[in-house]
C-alpha cells in the first residue's frame, strides 16, 4: 500500500449531522411543517445537541475522526431580517473551536433544508431577493468563523430540496409545480454562485462546494425504454445541477445512499427496491458498488472528492457494519483507479430526527435513548474507529479483512 503522498488535506474520516436533526428547540419553516401534522412528529428537543455538544464531540475523539460536518441554523443565526444573534454566532464559534483544539477538522454546512420564518413567508428560495439574504447571512457567518473553518457546504443536497417541496410536495413549503421546480433549481445554482463568491471574496483559501446527493440509477428491466429512463433519471437528478455550477465548487460533495430502479411507466418516480434485497429500515437497497458507478459518471471538474454523507437506517448493527465496510472498500477501489476521494463522512455521528420519517428511522453511529438523552455508541462505531485506526497514513484507503 503506498504511504500517504503528503498533500493536504489528509484524509478527512468524519460523521455528518444537522443542526435541525439533533440540536432541538428549533423555530423555522420545519417547525410549523411538524406542527401543522406533517410528516411522523416534532423535532421537539430531538438530540438535544444544542446543550450536549461538548459530549457529542467527546465521541469524534473516541472514535479517532480527524473531521466533522456540521450545519448552522440559519433560523437562529437571524430570526428576523437583518438581525444577527450574536450569541448564536459565538455559540457556533466555541463549538469550532473546540473541535479544533481535539485535532478535528470543521466542515460547515450552511443551509440544510430548513429557512427562517421570515424567508419562508416571502416564498423561500424563489424570492427574487434571496440571494442577497443568503448571501448576506452566509457572510456573517463565515466572518465570525474566520479562518477556523476552512471547509464550506453552501447548500445540502439542492435536487432532495426540489423533489421533497416542489415534485413530490411531502416537505416544506409542499407546493407542487414542475415549472416553480425548474425555476428552483436555477435560482439555487444562482445562489450557490453568490455564495461561493461570497466566502472566497472573504477567505481565499476556504474550499466551498455543495452536498450533491446522488442515486445509482439502474433500469428496471432491459427494455429501452426503462434504459432511457434511467439515464434521464440520471442525467436529470445527479448530473444536471453540478454541470450547472461548473468550476464554482472547490470540491465535489457527494452524498451516496442506494440504487433505485427506472421504469417508463413511472416517469422521474423510480421504483426503490426488488423483492429480496438486502434493505435499510427504509427500504433503501444496500447497494456499494453504486457509489463507484455514479462516482465514474459525474462531471467531477477534476476537482477532489469528499464523501460528505453515506450512511443506512438500521437498528441491525451487523448490517450497518456490513454497509461501512462495503462503501469504504469502494471508496479504496475508486481511488485506486485514480478518482481523488479526499474524505468520508458517515450519516450520522448520531441517531437523528429523519426529517417526515421522525425519529423511528436509527442512522447513528452513536445512539440516542430520546426519553433520557443517553448515549450509546454502537458496535459498527467502534469497527468504523479500528479501520480509521488502520489507515493511519495510508492512501488509498483499504478495508481490514474480518
Ligand atoms: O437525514 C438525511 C440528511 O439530512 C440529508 N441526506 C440524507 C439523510 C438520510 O436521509
Amino acid at each position: 500500500m503506498a504511504a500517504w503522498s503528503g498533500y493536504w488535506p489528509p484524509f478527512l474520516w468524519g460523521a455528518a449531522t444537522s443542526s435541525h436533526q439533533i440540536e432541538g428547540g428549533q423555530n423555522n419553516d420545519w417547525t410549523d411543517f411538524e406542527d401543522q401534522g406533517g410528516g411522523r412528529g416534532r423535532s421537539g428537543l430531538a438530540a438535544d445537541h444544542w446543550h450536549r455538544w461538548r459530549e457529542d464531540f467527546s465521541y469524534l475523539r473516541t472514535l479517532g475522526l480527524n473531521s466533522y460536518r456540521l450545519s448552522l441554523e440559519w433560523s437562529r443565526i437571524e430570526p428576523t431580517p437583518g438581525h444577527f444573534d450574536r450569541s448564536v454566532l459565538d455559540h457556533y464559534r466555541t463549538m469550532t473551536d473546540s473541535l479544533l483544539d481535539l485535532g478535528i477538522i470543521p466542515l460547515v454546512t450552511l443551509h440544510h433544508f430548513t429557512l427562517p420564518h421570515w424567508v419562508k413567508e416571502k416564498g423561500g428560495f424563489l424570492n427574487r431577493h434571496a440571494s442577497e439574504w443568503f448571501v448576506r447571512y452566509v457572510k456573517t457567518a463565515v466572518d465570525c468563523l474566520g479562518d477556523r473553518v476552512n471547509f464550506y457546504v453552501t447548500i445540502n443536497e439542492p435536487m432532495v430540496l426540489v423533489v421533497m417541496g416542489y415534485l413530490m410536495a411531502l416537505w416544506p413549503p409542499e407546493k407542487r409545480g414542475f415549472g416553480r421546480a425548474l425555476y428552483l433549481i436555477n435560482r439555487l445554482s444562482a445562489i450557490h454562485r453568490d455564495a461561493y463568491a461570497a466566502i472566497k471574496g472573504a477567505h481565499q483559501k476556504a474550499w466551498v462546494g455543495l452536498a450533491h446527493h446522488v442515486i445509482a440509477f439502474h433500469p428496471f428491466t432491459d427494455t429501452i425504454a426503462d434504459r432511457l429512463t434511467g439515464r434521464v433519471l440520471h442525467y436529470l437528478m445527479n448530473q444536471r445541477f453540478m454541470k450547472m455550477v461548473g468550476e464554482a465548487q472547490d470540491f465535489i460533495g457527494i452524498n451516496y445512499y442506494t440504487r433505485q430502479y427506472a421504469h417508463w411507466s413511472r416517469g422521474l418516480h423510480p421504483i426503490q427496491n426488488k423483492p429480496g434485497q438486502l434493505v435499510s429500515d427504509l427500504g433503501w437497497e444496500v447497494y456499494p458498488r453504486g457509489l463507484l458507478e455514479v462516482l465514474k459518471s459525474l462531471p467531477t471538474f477534476n476537482k477532489p472528492i469528499f464523501i460528505t454523507e453515506n450512511g443506512i437506517a438500521t437498528r441491525n448493527e451487523a448490517l450497518r457494519t456490513t454497509y461501512l465496510a462495503g462503501h469504504l472498500n469502494v471508496i479504496g477501489q475508486a481511488q485506486r483507479l485514480g478518482l481523488d476521494i479526499r474524505g468520508y463522512f458517515h450519516w450520522s455521528l448520531l441517531d437523528n430526527f429523519e426529517w417526515a420519517e421522525g425519529y423511528s428511522p436509527r442512522f447513528g453511529l452513536v445512539g440516542v435513548d430520546y426519553a433520557t438523552q443517553k448515549r450509546t455508541i454502537k458496535n459498527s462505531a467502534l469497527i468504523y474507529r479500528d479501520i480509521i485506526r488502520a489507515n493511519q497514513g495510508q492512501y488509498p484507503i483499504t478495508v481490514p479483512s474480518g
